[in-house]
């Protein structure tokens, strides 16, 4: 077990505490530059989508805004029914204005890798259906080169019975290690909101994403890559010093 030293305790813990103020300064600023009267918003999941429900179910009310929201996960279903705002689908708004989402890491041309709650699929059907993707993030998801930020490598969705031909393709063709996520008990794998398994495939250098996203999602048995390439029209990062950062 490792214990660290209380004056470390102390660090991590305002450093995280900074976190939290910069998801919640993301989150805000989104929502305020990009959500107008009668639009259709896609909902992200994570932990600093939160921030921007909250934000945007405080304006419906103040400005007696007409908002209708599409989820990209279960999370994010339950955050629009908790907070009172209209949940839709897809079927019924196929187009949707602007979508918020976080992500686990951002580079300098906006490529994105999420995925770390599982949710891929659905976030990047939803965020293909919007005028304007828009992301919000922590200081701690601002890269310059994918790989240096977030170590749990690529999510990548599969379907169950091609989990591990999946994983000796992608682990030949473009080296690295990939690794079955496992639910946190360890009793089986994390299993997706549409029954499907995660890979995690752990790169070893920098590659040409577009290239390998195309690559990648044309194996039999992936349903979808947690690279988003080209995809982000704006990344808003909360900064350590209070201010926002707009990518
Ligand atoms: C979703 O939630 C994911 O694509 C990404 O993995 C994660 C980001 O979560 P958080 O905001 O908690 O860092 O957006």
């Amino acid at each position: 077990h490792f214990t660290p030293h209380p004056r470390d305790v102390r660090l991590f813990s305002s450093r995280d505490s900074m976190a939290e103020e910069a998801k919640k300064l993301a989150g805000y600023a989104a929502v305020d530059n990009h959500v107008q009267n009668n639009h259709v918003v896609g909902v992200g999941s994570g932990s600093t989508i939160v921030f921007a429900v909250d934000r945007l179910a405080e304006r419906v009310r103040q400005e007696k805004l007409n908002i209708v929201c599409v989820p990209t996960s279960f999370q994010a279903r339950q955050l629009i029914l908790q907070h009172g705002l209209t949940l839709s689908d897809l079927d019924r708004h196929p187009e949707l204005d602007v979508a918020i989402d976080g992500a686990d890491e951002v580079d300098e041309a906006l490529t994105l890798i999420k995925g770390g709650g599982g949710c891929l699929t659905q976030e990047k059907i939803v965020a293909g259906c919007a005028k304007h993707f828009i992301v919000i993030a922590d200081f701690r998801k601002d890269s310059s080169v994918l790989g240096q930020q977030w170590r749990k490598g690529v999510p990548i969705e599969v379907i169950p019975m091609a989990y591990v031909p999946v994983s000796r393709t992608i682990a030949k063709r473009f080296g690295g290690e990939v690794v079955l996520r496992m639910a946190v008990s360890k009793a089986g794998p994390v299993v997706t909101d549409n029954s499907n398994f995660i890979l995690d495939w752990k790169f070893q250098h920098a590659q040409n994403w577009t290239v390998v996203n195309t690559a990648i999602k044309m194996i039999p048995g992936v349903v979808e890559t947690g690279l988003f390439v080209g995809m982000a029209e704006r990344v808003y990062f909360g900064m350590e010093d209070g201010t926002v950062r707009i990518r």
